[in-house]
């Protein structure tokens, strides 16, 4: 490593290894609590909530920690209106056939179709971008690395940090997805990569089956 202006890594607690192995567990026993959650309540949720996990995603690394991500925060009905009305008409395309047979059977045990009635429903609407230039400062126009990896683990830690605060979500990607940046007012040098949507889930909410089977850690992951 060459010198740097650096800092002390941060002290991380000096765990025994079983306790490291709970916390491990504990972790993998919270998030695997986690569903996609497509029928919510109205119940209002605080800004701060939502300040605290951008403030969390963006805690993430990124290529050459550029920060590549912009969070574009919508609770107004008008704006979740917007956003619903154009969702529904790309995804009304995409289910009537664009998608092609094996899509459609692939996402069939979801039982998703093109109402979106849960963008009205659900009280906030995080829509994610993906900036291909930017840099660190305020106002750069350098060339940003690794974007979409970025901002995927960004969005890895803002759906964490919503879990975490007993919030449902749903990672939306309508299909195609530029109608988020004309809505957003984003610039063209900015990729809409999904719509993270946040509530209380519905009374009555429920998650197909097929999305609480996951892969065992055989079929995962190699050990060499
Ligand atoms: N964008 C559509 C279709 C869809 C696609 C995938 I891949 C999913 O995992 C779920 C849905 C929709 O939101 O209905």
């Amino acid at each position: 490593m060459k010198p740097v202006p650096s800092l002390p890594y941060t002290q991380l607690p000096d765990l025994t290894d079983a306790e490291r192995i709970a916390r491990a567990r504990a972790f993998r026993e919270e998030m695997a609590t986690r569903r996609s959650c497509r029928m919510f309540s109205d119940e209002p949720v605080p800004r701060e909530v939502i300040e605290e996990a951008i403030l969390a995603a963006g805690t993430a690394p990124s290529g050459a920690n550029h920060q590549p991500w912009h969070f574009a925060v919508v609770s107004t009905p008008e704006f979740k209106h917007r956003i619903r009305l154009a969702a529904e008409n790309e995804e009304r395309t995409f289910y009537a056939g664009k998608a092609g047979q094996e899509w459609l059977d692939a996402l069939a045990p979801l039982g998703t179709d093109e109402d979106k009635s849960y963008l009205d429903t659900a009280p906030w609407h995080i829509v994610v971008f993906g900036q291909r230039r930017g840099g660190i400062e305020p106002g750069d126009d350098k060339t940003n690395y690794y974007v979409t990896e970025s901002v995927g683990i960004a969005c890895g830690f803002l759906l964490a940090a919503l879990h975490g605060a007993s919030l449902a979500t749903l990672t939306h990607t309508p299909s195609p997805m530029g109608f988020l940046r004309d809505i957003c007012g984003r610039p063209k040098t900015e990729k809409p990569l999904m719509v993270i949507v946040v509530g209380v889930p519905a009374a009555d909410a429920v998650a197909p089956l097929h999305a609480l089977r996951k892969k065992p850690l055989e079929q995962i992951s190699s050990w060499h």
